[in-house]
């Protein structure tokens, strides 16, 4: 039997070999450290710095414009998939101060020019559920249920398809402590509700009452509690968790 392929190694080749490969590795990690300490050292946006944000937004770039679609809904479950304990988080904008009775949903149609509309009204147009799994992106989800009007059936109701041709909504509470603002095209999406029940029960305080929104093509930091005030904008309006380092879009 011949072993023609086989080749006789000195052990001073065998050291060299592993030193130059030590070497390699040493030198990739110092790359590696360098390379973080060079990315801390830019300039910050937004609660991160500047090539962090930039990938971010290369991905929102590409998600928005080349994966999205209108077809594309989150998965819909039965109402006994729903959690019947569903989990409170983030209380930002829901202070004790709050007038219930006083509350109407404000949207600006143009600087100036303030529709007010009470509850009544809103639960006046059609009602539609969606049972869907809520994603936090700090790592949880449940599957949750959630019934209110669908944010296109209220664009037609209240004749704003002319806002809605701009990029962004921005939504805020009504003491303006939480706000995230939501391309118009995820808002309009089928999904997307002005919510005013959970479980079939009004929504309870630390969720929104009377009215919060709930759009399952974004991560739970979207769907902002307590909804004050809608306002329509061809730039991003600010938006809580992006100021705090976040992704703007928070597309799933
Ligand atoms: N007003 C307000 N809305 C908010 C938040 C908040 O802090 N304040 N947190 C968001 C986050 S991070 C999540 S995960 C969901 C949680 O909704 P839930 O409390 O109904 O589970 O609400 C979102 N809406
Ligand atoms: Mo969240």
């Amino acid at each position: 039997m011949g072993n023609n392929n086989e080749k006789i190694v000195s052990s001073k080749e065998i050291r060299n070999k592993t030193l130059l490969a030590f070497a390699i590795f040493f030198l990739l990690i110092i790359g590696a450290l360098f390379g973080w300490r060079w990315i801390n050292n830019q300039p910050q946006d937004n609660g991160i710095p500047t090539p962090l944000r930039a990938v971010l937004n290369g991905n929102e770039n590409l998600f928005s414009n080349y994966i999205y679609s209108p077809d594309n809904s989150s998965k819909a479950y039965s109402p006994a998939d729903a959690v019947p304990r569903v989990r409170v988080n983030g209380d930002a904008g829901l202070g004790d101060d709050f007038d219930a009775a006083a509350w109407k949903l404000q949207v600006v149609r143009k600087p100036g020019d303030t529709l007010f509309l009470s509850l009544d009204e809103i639960k006046a147009l059609p009602k539609t559920e969606v049972i869907f799994d809520f994603k936090c992106i700090e790592g949880w989800s449940q599957i949750t249920h959630w019934s209110g009007v669908k944010f296109s059936d209220f664009v037609n109701k209240y004749q704003l398809t002319n806002q809605s041709t701009m990029n962004y909504v921005g939504l805020n509470t009504p003491d303006k402590k939480y706000y995230v603002g939501i391309d118009t095209r995820s808002i309009l999406h089928p999904q997307t509700l002005l919510c005013y029940e959970m479980n079939g029960k009004p929504l309870p305080m630390n969720q929104g009452y009377p009215l919060r929104l709930i759009i399952p093509v974004k991560y739970g930091i979207k769907h902002l509690k307590r909804i004050g005030t809608i306002f329509f904008s061809n730039t991003k309006p600010k938006d809580y968790w992006y100021e705090r380092g976040y992704d703007y879009y928070s597309g799933l």
